[in-house]
């Protein structure tokens, strides 16, 4: 997950994308691009500082940052996030096409934030804070920071689900440098297992925080420079990847990719050296493969007027190759087909396309954008395509490979 802060102040990028009020929209859309170029899946657009002491930005000027930002880039085709802690920000920007809602209030902030989750079916990332950013350390006083963050966190996910927030829609994050000093964030990054044994995929944001840069102080006490924190970063993401952890929220996508790729070579090499685009087909590779079949859902996918208006059922196969093997009988080591159903049936509700080849691309894309597959086989059905003699069938497949 690549970071793109639209605000005046962030403390960790090197020129900010909003001076004297006014965002800089095309630096904005190329600081994306160039991440995505780097290997980031979902790029994370935030319109409000949430770095110690920050005071609150007002509602407007939130949305005024974001909302044209991520209307490009989802119809530039990227996966969008949302940093958001307002319900009336993640309304517009779901309607807008993002895809999940980064809340680093763990959805306490805005008291209308669960039923917008609920309501719009959303991805979230629920994240583990304390107080708000003006005091953010306040409340940084733990016995057992791993057990306290959890048991804080599984009250999120209580409210959430009581809210009708799908179970599988929920993504967890320990929130490291919120209302946590140095030594609370490497307990809990020792403790990766135990947050993955939750069973929710896991979010950590490490990336340039200061704990790294207190890590690297120099001997005469000098915290590293902010710009100069990427090396320590990169080496939490593999250990993340190594973990399991489903993403890593970082400023340097290429650093955290390198690294990443190098853990995942490391876990997987006993089963293949094959890239997939190198193999071909998805049956070439090693390792299991998933496949759900026939989900049924509704979309005004078509050329014709009436099929836009109308609408009609699809029915959508998928198959995806995981990047590795579960290595005991446990669901959060693989990946869960019934949030995978979830997001096709969305996905097929999402944005109208004229072809069913634009579809099953889309589909295909955001499947390997969000989880820890190699590759991905997606074929759309239209069954009742407007074609003037009988038929069974229409149906288009792709194949991409990451
Ligand atoms: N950290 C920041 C902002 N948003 N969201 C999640 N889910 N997790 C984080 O750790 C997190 C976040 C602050 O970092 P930044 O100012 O560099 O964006």
């Amino acid at each position: 997950m690549g970071i793109l802060n639209i605000t005046p102040d962030s403390f960790a990028e090197s020129a900010p994308l909003v001076n004297d009020a006014a965002v800089d929209i095309d630096a904005a859309l190329r600081r994306a691009h160039d991440l995505v170029d780097a290997g980031a899946d979902i790029i994370d657009v935030g319109g409000e500082s949430t770095r110690p002491g920050a005071i609150r930005t007002s509602e407007a000027e939130e949305l005024a940052r974001v909302l044209p930002v991520v209307r490009q880039l989802v119809s530039d085709g990227l996966v969008v996030s949302v940093d958001t802690m307002r319900a009336s920000v993640a309304q517009a920007t779901l309607h807008a096409g993002a895809t999940f809602i980064n809340d680093v209030s763990g959805a306490t902030a805005d008291p209308e934030m669960l039923s917008v989750l609920a309501d719009t079916g959303a991805r979230c990332i629920l994240m583990h804070r304390r107080g708000a950013s003006e005091d953010m350390y306040a409340e940084a006083h733990y016995s057992n920071p791993t057990t306290e963050v959890i048991a804080e966190l599984a009250r999120r996910v209580d409210a959430a689900l009581a809210a009708g927030v799908s179970a599988s829609a929920i993504v967890l994050d320990p929130g490291l440098g919120f209302a946590k000093r140095a030594e609370h964030n490497w307990h809990l990054l020792k403790d990766l297992a135990t947050f993955m044994s939750l069973g929710f995929p896991l979010l950590i944001g490490a990336s340039r925080k200061r704990f790294l840069g207190e890590l690297l102080a120099s001997t005469d006490g000098a915290v590293r420079d902010v710009q100069d924190r990427d090396v320590a970063t990169a080496v939490v993401s593999a250990l993340c990847a190594q973990a399991g952890v489903w993403a890593v929220r970082v400023h340097d996508a290429g650093a955290s990719r390198d690294a990443i790729a190098v853990a995942e070579a490391m876990k997987t090499s006993s089963r293949s050296h094959t890239t997939p685009t190198q193999s071909g087909s998805i049956a070439d590779i090693a390792g299991p493969i998933i496949s759900i079949m026939g989900i049924q859902a509704f979309g005004r996918h078509g050329v014709f007027a009436f099929e836009r208006e109308q609408g009609q059922m699809f029915s959508v196969d998928a198959q995806l190759q995981l990047i590795s093997g579960p290595t005991s009988d446990d669901l959060s080591e693989t990946i869960d087909y019934s949030r995978v159903a979830q997001d096709i049936a969305r996905n097929v509700g999402a944005q109208p396309c004229d072809l069913i080849e634009t579809l099953a691309e889309r589909i295909a894309q955001e499947l390997l954008h969000t989880y820890p597959c190699r590759a991905v086989v997606v074929t759309v059905h239209k069954p009742q395509a407007p074609l003037a003699i009988p038929f069974a069938d229409v149906a288009v497949t792709v194949e991409c490979h990451r």
